[in-house]
């Protein structure tokens, strides 16, 4: 045998493919636009989980130009933000530098992926030349009121010492570091998200996307249909407002309950409720909203204060809890104990009457040990509604209320709008100007991109003021209407800012008059295939389509959706599943592997682990069955190219089998399974090998095949079989359906256990086709009755006959 050299294969053929790129754009050929989530260029490099999503794309990107496409597959950086700023301030350098640095060294890993990627395209979220238009898309939505400054109680994380978006708090933790996410008043600049929310929500139909993303993005977005219902306070000329799903169970309203921060809340408390009650609503302000959806124990204080329930006139009382939320609905809700889980257990708590108004079966429950919370059942307790279906009562109720004059049908969105300020330095300037006369004014856009400036210490100041306050002849400027005295804003834009629109940029990257030219982005967007981490599922996927849909609308780009179809592939751990990782110390370096084995049998190992969508264990032992498979492929190849073998059936069948495989598992792609598959082939083909011989349109047809998973060792052989052209350049191969089919076979046909006769058939034939074919080969032999026809299938038909 000959030794299967890597080493040597794949440097020969990386400089080649350096000279003469193998995906070129010829102007003819379609477009296939396959993209990568692009990478925070960390510190600690890439691991053998980072290479995963890599090859996935790269395989796929492969298939798809031996399919006749022109790929676009372009590679970036996402390089602000957080992790970039605490990655350099821990090492103590400027994150300008980490971050160059990081960078280069991500960018040598990658290339020892041999991935095809077009570098020419290559961006950075750091680059002005990039971030002037990440700061041009803000003006816009400036302009279009979609951009507003607001003093609110945001979330605040402690320890990178930043207020956060919704999204970026993880059951009360800060999605970042993992500290507990605190609140702060600050002043924010704000996305409004929300005006996108119907066509967020809509669109998702649009989309080949996993049914998993879409079904988490349509809850973040949560519409619900309801009423507003008013009830008027007690005593006093107030109205509360609440909203609710269920109007149909107002009759069961035996209390109500208010966010601690509703602006009604401190009014309504007594003489004798006033000290507990501003405690609680002192408590509350310290926790975070996530904190108080989560708590176990229900908390509250009654306000001494009670409302009319417009139904039925009769009095409740009004409290105070945290587990209603102060920005869902209006802040206030009518408690229906009887009907809803978190009332139920509030209610039992403080000893509050509880009212069945729905009963499953006509009958009221003596003792309820939890709520009834079906809409489905007849109304009791509801004066004129009794006897009613709930189901129906629950469409109907939102108009009847609104014709009672006591309230209005209402939808409501869980959707709140988007966060977008940071009081951290590595970010994009928010090109905005604070005039004492004009107010805010965003920067002229000839003068972007407005730089961030160079400075000593930018560390977080904590205090809610982005270090940028401190560099007084960068705050200090004018106006850009009047021309007086004025102070730029301190605040840099999110790490999600660049990355909402960064896969518009590669195709024209050097484009300084736009964006994106109107032709470049009609002939080669939008993207075809998007692969990344299902981490993504609601921020970066939620926040690209929202600036997407904002970018058709002021005409920049044609299409309101910017990924046609999405794949998430799972994550590689390590032992016993545990999250690689610098600290845990179980991160596998690719670099070593791809010395030791090859590029080509890490990629193939790599998707050899496990089904691309799930979760996989790394083994490093299997690496070396891969690198063997490809050996002994290498020999085989080597042995059969010159001897002229004539193909035969078998080889046939054996060819155009291996194409349907393949091409059927990449369609689906079960990725893992075009692997091992493969490898059966392979011992196939060696068999045949021993056998006759192995026909060169045979190797040359596993060859292509094999090219998008392996592809140095798939060019080196493509030559050895004596072509001069690219393995790239071949037409994806087709199969022929007819040699797909099971042969023929002979079987023994008996009598009573003896046989009688033989007969052929197709191993697939049905039962029936068989003993029909059976009866016919014996004949007079068959001269009883029939009591039983037994056919093992492809072996043996017996005929009991009497
Ligand atoms: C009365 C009722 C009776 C309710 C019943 C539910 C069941 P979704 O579907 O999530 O929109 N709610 C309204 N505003 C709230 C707030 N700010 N914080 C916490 N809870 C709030 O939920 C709407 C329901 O959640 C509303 O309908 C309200 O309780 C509660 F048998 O009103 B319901
Ligand atoms: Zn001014």
């Amino acid at each position: 045998a000959v030794p299967y050299n890597h080493k040597a294969i794949e440097q020969k053929w990386r400089k080649h493919w350096e000279e003469q790129p193998v995906n070129v754009n010829d102007g003819k050929k379609p477009k296939y636009y396959c993209l990568d989530m692009f990478p925070y260029p960390s510190g600690s490099g890439l691991h053998v989980g980072h290479w995963r999503g890599y090859v996935i794309s790269d395989v796929w990107s492969r298939y798809k130009m031996l399919n006749g496409y022109y790929v676009i597959h372009p590679m970036g950086w996402d390089a602000f933000g957080l992790p970039a700023e605490n990655y350099a301030i821990k090492m103590g350098v400027h994150p300008k530098e980490s971050t160059a640095e990081n960078i280069s060294n991500i960018k040598r890993q990658i290339g020892e992926i041999a991935a095809v990627y077009d570098w020419d395209m290559e961006v950075n979220t750091t680059d002005p030349e990039f971030y002037k238009w990440t700061q041009w898309i803000f003006v816009q939505m400036f302009k279009k009121g979609l951009a507003y400054e607001k003093e609110m109680p945001i979330n605040w994380c402690p320890s990178c010492k930043t207020g956060l978006a919704n999204e970026e708090v993880v059951n009360g933790k800060c999605e970042r570091c993992g500290a507990d996410v605190t609140k702060k008043n600050l002043r924010q600049w704000m996305l409004k998200i929300t005006e996108y929310a119907d066509r967020l929500l809509g669109d998702l139909d649009k989309l080949d996307w996993p049914e998993k993303v879409k079904k988490m993005q349509a809850e973040w977005i949560g519409k619900s249909h309801g009423a507003e219902v008013d009830f008027k306070v007690d005593g006093s000329g107030e109205t509360i407002t609440v909203y609710t799903t269920r109007p149909d169970t107002l009759h069961g309203a035996t209390f109500m309950v208010l966010a601690p921060e509703h602006k009604l809340a401190a009014g309504l408390a007594t003489e004798e409720t006033k000290e507990a009650v501003e405690d609680y609503i002192f408590q509350a302000s310290l926790k975070s909203s996530v904190d108080r959806l989560q708590d176990k124990e229900k908390t509250g204080v009654f306000t001494g204060s009670y409302a009319v329930n417009p139904i039925n006139g009769k009095k409740v009382p009004i409290w105070l809890s945290d587990y209603v939320l102060a920005d869902y609905g209006t802040g206030a809700i009518m408690c229906v104990p009887a009907h809803d889980d978190r009332d139920f257990e509030f209610a039992t708590k403080f000893d509050i009457p509880i009212v069945q108004v729905i009963a499953k079966d006509g009958k009221e429950i003596e003792n309820m040990t939890e709520a009834y919370t079906d809409a489905s059942g007849t109304m009791i307790n509801s004066g004129e509604w009794n006897g009613m279906e709930s189901s129906v009562l629950k469409e109907e109720a939102p108009e009847i209320i609104e014709k009672m004059g006591v309230g209005k049908k209402t939808t409501n969105y869980k959707l709140r709008d988007w966060v977008f300020s940071r009081q951290r330095y590595w970010g994009e300037p928010i090109p905005i100007v604070h005039c004492p006369d004009c107010g805010a004014v965003p920067v002229p856009e000839d003068q972007l991109p407005l730089t961030l400036p160079e400075v000593e210490k930018y560390e977080p100041t904590g205090t809610g003021e982005s270090p940028l306050a401190d560099i007084e002849e960068w705050v200090n400027t004018t106006c850009p209407v009047c021309g007086k005295p004025a102070k730029r804003e301190t605040n840099t834009m999110p790490q999600w800012a660049g990355s909402s629109w960064y896969f518009l940029r590669y195709i024209d990257n050097k484009n300084h008059e736009q964006l994106v030219s109107k032709e470049k982005a009609d002939k080669y967007l939008p993207v075809d295939m998007y692969i990344g981490g299902v981490e993504h599922a609601v921020l970066h996927l939620l926040y690209s389509r929202f600036y997407t849909k904002f970018l058709y609308d002021i005409g920049v780009v044609d299409f309101d959706e910017p990924f046609h179809k999405l794949f998430n592939q799972g994550m590689i751990t390590g032992k016993n599943g545990i999250k690689m990782s610098k600290s845990k110390g179980n991160v596998v370096s690719p670099d070593d592997l791809v010395r030791d084995y090859g590029c080509d049998s890490l990629r193939m190992y790599e998707l050899f682990v496990g089904p691309p969508e799930l979760d996989a264990e790394w083994d490093e032992r299997g690496i070396d069955g891969v690198r063997r498979f490809l050996s002994r492929f290498y020999n085989v190849v080597l042995d059969q190219k010159d001897k002229d073998v004539k193909e035969t059936k078998e080889l046939l069948k054996v060819r155009n089998r291996l194409v349907y495989d393949v091409t059927s598992r990449l369609n689906k792609f079960s990725l893992n399974t075009v692997v091992s598959g493969f490898m059966e082939y392979n011992n196939k083909l060696n068999e045949l090998a021993k056998k006759g011989g192995v026909d060169k349109t045979t190797l040359e047809t596993f060859i292509v095949l094999l090219a998008p998973f392996a592809p140095h060792i798939s060019q080196e052989l493509w030559s050895e079989l004596g072509h001069e052209n690219s393995v790239f350049d071949q037409k994806w191969p087709e199969y022929d359906e007819a040699y797909l089919k099971d042969d023929e076979v002979e079987i023994a046909v008996q009598i009573n256990g003896k046989a009688r006769a033989t007969v052929t058939i197709g191993a697939d034939d049905a039962k029936d086709v068989v003993i029909e074919k059976a009866k016919e080969a014996l004949g007079d032999k068959l001269n009883g009755t029939i009591v039983k026809e037994i056919y093992v299938p492809g072996r043996i038909v017996n005929i009991v006959q009497k």
